[in-house]
């Protein structure tokens, strides 16, 4: 039966358009710009009622699974990113002074991952479990996705070099969504001050095997990096403060110098789906796990490891496995990056390799 017209009439005030439809098929009326990257911009009201438009969310969803890559805007409000930016600008000096600290792929990239404070005053919901975050991670990954892993990383001022195109998983990984990281960056960003080098599409384009230069790492082979860059160009894309990158694990992509005198900080915040069983956890303060499994909606804390008294983040060791064997894990200790090789023969080489061109695109 046909709606009443005047029910009919009334919807369309209260939403002020009129909904479209193509070949059945809503078409989503959100604020969207770039194709490579993909840019979402949520609205203000959408941001400060943390409600999410089920069109958004079928637009963040369309790309995402197009492209392992897309940025969703206005996400966090601008003060508390600036409060966090510069309580870890301050962070950074002291961290780089501690012996266990590691530049990523050498100390000419300049690039430091550092944990960011994990006191109950620095743990706000919408960095780590934003509303709008958890809406996209659920749809992906399946109900009440688990927090795995928070970091950051910062590029300092200074750096020369860049990464060598990589993929951060290149173990043998479902070839379906399993995992995400969510960046977001705590300052405007671009190529100037050394925005991650993004290949839109390259979570699903190869098989592992085929694309991985050695299989101890997830360096992608040249010949690779050539082919694909002529079907889609990696890009440096301009990202606004408070925006949420969603990234496919899978995804290549590469840090990139830091040439302006301001760090770059852009949080790393891992969310695994259930049937995963990820083996990693990431400490959190026992002090919040009452707030936390309270208030931070739709999550699994299944991968947190709560710690009881205080918790500097800065005297935390660096700890990766996104694999699903619990033998497989990183950390970076005083001696160096120890993985499993390392623990096997006592020789602390991972991530020694030196970044040359065969590890990147260049035009031809
Ligand atoms: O900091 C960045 O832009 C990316 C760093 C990165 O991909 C890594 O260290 O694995
Ligand atoms: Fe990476």
């Amino acid at each position: 039966m046909a709606l009443p017209v005047t029910q009919n009439q009334q919807s369309h005030i209260i939403s002020g358009k009129s909904p479209q439809y193509v070949d059945g098929a809503l078409v989503p009326e959100v604020d969207k710009h770039g194709d490579n990257p993909v840019v979402i911009r949520l609205t203000d009201e959408e941001r400060l009622s943390g409600k999410t438009k089920p069109e958004t969310i079928q637009e963040i969803l369309k790309y995402y699974h197009r492209d392992g890559f897309v940025v969703l805007e206005n996400a966090i409000d601008e003060h508390l990113v600036d409060r966090l930016y510069n309580r870890m600008v301050q962070d950074n000096a002291v961290y780089i002074q501690k012996p266990q600290m590691r530049y990523n792929q050498g100390v000419d990239t300049g690039n430091i991952s550092q944990i960011p404070p994990l006191t109950p005053e620095w743990l706000h919901r919408d960095f780590y479990a934003n509303p709008h975050m958890i809406r996209v991670v659920e749809n992906i990954l399946g109900p009440r996705p688990e927090l795995r892993f928070i970091n950051s990383n910062v590029a300092v001022p200074g750096g020369t070099g860049r990464q060598a195109v990589h993929s951060d998983v290149h173990h043998a990984y479902p070839e379906i969504p399993f995992g995400l990281v969510m960046n977001i960056y705590l300052q405007d960003s671009d190529e100037s001050n050394g925005i991650t080098e993004v290949w839109c599409g390259t979570h699903n384009c190869a098989a592992r095997k085929d694309q991985q230069a050695s299989l101890e790492r997830g360096w992608i082979k040249k010949s690779y990096l050539q082919e694909r860059a002529k079907v889609k160009r990696p890009v440096q894309p301009k990202v606004k403060k408070g925006s949420i990158c969603f990234r496919d694990l899978r995804l290549w992509h590469a840090g990139m110098p830091n040439k302006s005198d301001h760090h770059r900080i852009m949080l790393a915040i891992d969310y695994f789906a259930q049937w995963y069983q990820c083996p990693m956890k990431t400490k959190l303060p026992l002090s919040m796990k009452e707030t936390i499994e309270r208030e931070w909606e739709g999550i699994s804390t299944e991968g947190v490891e709560w710690v009881d008294g205080d918790l500097d983040s800065l005297d935390l060791n660096f700890f990766l496995n996104m694999t699903q064997d619990p033998l497989l894990y990183l950390e970076q200790t005083d001696r160096g990056f120890e993985d499993w090789r390392a623990r096997a023969t006592g020789q602390y080489n991972f991530d020694t390799n030196k970044v040359t061109e065969e590890n990147y695109w260049t035009p031809e």
